[in-house]
């Protein structure tokens, strides 16, 4: 049907609408004048606003609430200084490969001259990111559409731009929507390895002594756990993760943990034994593999469905089966005779279990917390069900080593490196798991970053406990150069009371002192619910093996 639409109806009106039938039901915004019609139209439309105080941050809260919902992640922001705010949330999300729909403004067509002009679309595209400017009015709601077809397919965000002063005119097109994007997604199933490809697989695993199973992504989610699972007990093979698969394999005593740059010196040791190494839903990154270090003696057999030789400038697999991952590890089981358990020794899993993840001693001052007993005594206190979002920096490190938790209940995203996100990933993982206390880890650098959205954890009434590393640094560059012997004073800073600064907030606000008072604060925070900052003082001589391998201190 066509013709022009019901008296009133502008052009905003049929976006927001475009919106709201593809099921959007969060929206992370910032208004301006670019976006604050559409973003109350879609409001309107029973689409759950929130409202945050960087535009940063809403992207940001975008990228973890699509990790953790599967569900493409809908943002908003104001045109010129509103969207160059997000150039460094785009290409993290395109490094981490979500989808995203975000709905940018453009400064209106009808002005020659326009002070927040600015060519929007290079610098999306320049972040990796695809970026549609809509000046077709009739065309928009096809357009959306299309951009959430493309987010889901390529994994990668899609911003749409809308001139604000063709926003604003009436509504002459249809008023019935194209069908929208799930209608129109392939149904498929997943897709099964050849078996001339097994056969070859079959034969390396038959070959190796040594053999690692380790999952990412991919892995998780094709739901291949419990297939990595039977296959390492299958070749008598230990297990791994990469690191934002971490905790796949929790429960399971012949789990090392991360492989990567996070990875204890436990599991440094069965790594540099292995002789083969079978990456499952694994890009294969170079933190993933320490550029090719950290298992300098075994091939790769990556399982996946888009194989690769190379990633970030490293050979990283010289032998590849195509399939979903939990239909090719599953072909590969049946394929390989069982064999005796030999690695898989009671006495290695003894060890795994009861080794501490890093043992090396330092000298502690006196009111200052090793940042190592803080973690253990977090891990301890911390309930099972519990959301846990590790953000960034050096404190990431310990933070990572939590055996306890699952990978269903564990959020990082850090492909791009970036610091400052922990607090917009805790509000992504919030908003996705309503039900849930979510705990974010960060360091005092990073929170600072964007302290600005306690504001909005306490506005939203979002279920958020922040527990901060807080060396009074930034950690990372700190021990990089002492290593180096540089002056560190661009990275030493005023030990900032970060309790007091979340209670003028109006959040709650503690400083842990007394590692022993955490059950006590971890049972009140249960049942109070709400929002609170725990300012964790550490010392900042405790340095993590990663950091210690990758910067040995100077000789003398
Ligand atoms: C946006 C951004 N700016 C700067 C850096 C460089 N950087 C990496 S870690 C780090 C320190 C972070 O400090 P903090 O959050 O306190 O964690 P810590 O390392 O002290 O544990 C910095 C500045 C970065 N990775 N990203
Ligand atoms: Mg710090």
């Amino acid at each position: 049907m066509s013709g022009s639409g019901p008296a009133g109806t502008r052009v905003f009106d049929i976006l927001a609408r475009a919106f709201a039938q593809e099921d959007v039901g969060t929206c992370f915004a910032l208004l301006g004048d670019a976006n604050l019609n559409w973003a109350a139209r879609l409001s309107e439309q029973g689409c759950r606003m929130i409202y945050v105080r960087h535009e940063h941050c809403a992207v940001a809260a975008a990228m973890a609430f699509a990790r953790k919902s599967g569900e493409i992640g809908v943002a908003t922001v104001t045109c010129g200084p509103g969207l160059t705010q997000v150039m460094t949330a785009l290409p993290a999300a395109v490094r981490a490969r979500l989808p995203l729909v975000i709905f940018a403004g453009e400064s209106p067509l009808r002005s020659t001259w326009y002070n927040q002009w600015i060519d929007q679309a290079p610098f999306v595209t320049a972040t990796g990111a695809a970026y549609h400017s809509l000046h077709l009015p009739e065309k928009m709601p096809v357009a959306v559409r299309d951009a959430f077809l493309q987010a889901r397919r390529e994994r990668r965000p899609v911003v749409i731009g809308v001139p604000f002063d063709l926003q604003d005119r009436p509504w002459t097109g249809a008023e019935d929507l194209p069908q929208p994007s799930r209608a129109l997604v392939p149904r498929l199933s997943p897709a099964p390895a050849h078996p001339d490809d097994v056969a070859r697989a079959a034969e390396i695993a038959g070959a190796a002594r040594r053999i690692v199973v380790m999952a990412g992504m991919g892995a998780v989610e094709a739901g291949a756990a419990d297939a990595c699972r039977a296959l390492a007990e299958h070749c008598d093979a230990l297990l791994a993760t990469t690191l934002p698969a971490r905790g796949l394999f929790h429960d399971d005593p012949f789990s090392i943990g991360i492989a990567g740059g996070l990875v204890t010196d436990m599991a440094r040791q069965c790594l540099a034994e292995a002789d083969l190494v079978i990456a499952v839903g694994c890009s294969l990154a170079h933190h993933n593999t320490i550029g090719g270090k950290l298992w300098p003696k075994a091939q790769v057999l990556q399982i996946d469905l888009d194989p690769v030789s190379l990633s970030q400038g490293h050979v990283v697999a010289q032998a590849h089966l195509k399939a979903d991952a939990r239909l090719g590890v599953e072909a590969l089981t049946a394929a390989i005779p069982s064999r005796k358990q030999d690695w898989r020794s009671a006495d290695l899993a003894e060890r795994i279990r009861t080794t501490a993840p890093d043992s090396a001693v330092f000298e502690i001052e006196p009111g200052l917390h090793d940042p190592r007993a803080a973690v253990a005594a977090l891990e301890a206190a911390l309930p099972g069900d519990w959301e846990l979002v590790n953000s960034s920096g050096h404190c990431s490190h310990f933070f990572a080593h939590m055996p306890s938790r699952p990978q269903d209940r564990f959020l990082t995203i850090r492909e791009f490196g970036a610091i400052g996100n922990g607090i917009s990933f805790a509000m992504g993982v919030a908003a996705a798991r309503p039900d849930r206390t979510v705990v974010l880890f960060d360091g005092d650098g990073s929170l600072l970053m964007h302290v600005q959205e306690l504001e909005t954890i306490r506005r939203h009434k979002l279920n958020i406990l922040i527990v901060v590393m807080n060396d009074a640094a930034y950690g990372s560059e700190i021990h990089k150069l002492r290593a180096t012997g540089m002056a560190q004073e661009g990275a030493v800073f005023e030990r900032t009371d970060l309790a007091a600064l979340a209670r003028g907030f109006g959040l709650g606000g503690e400083t842990v002192s007394d590692l022993s008072a955490l059950p006590e604060m971890v049972s009140q925070f249960a049942q109070t619910g709400g929002a609170a900052v725990w300012d964790i003082p550490a010392s900042d001589r405790v340095v993590s093996s990663g950091m210690r391998r990758a910067y040995p201190p100077r000789a003398g």
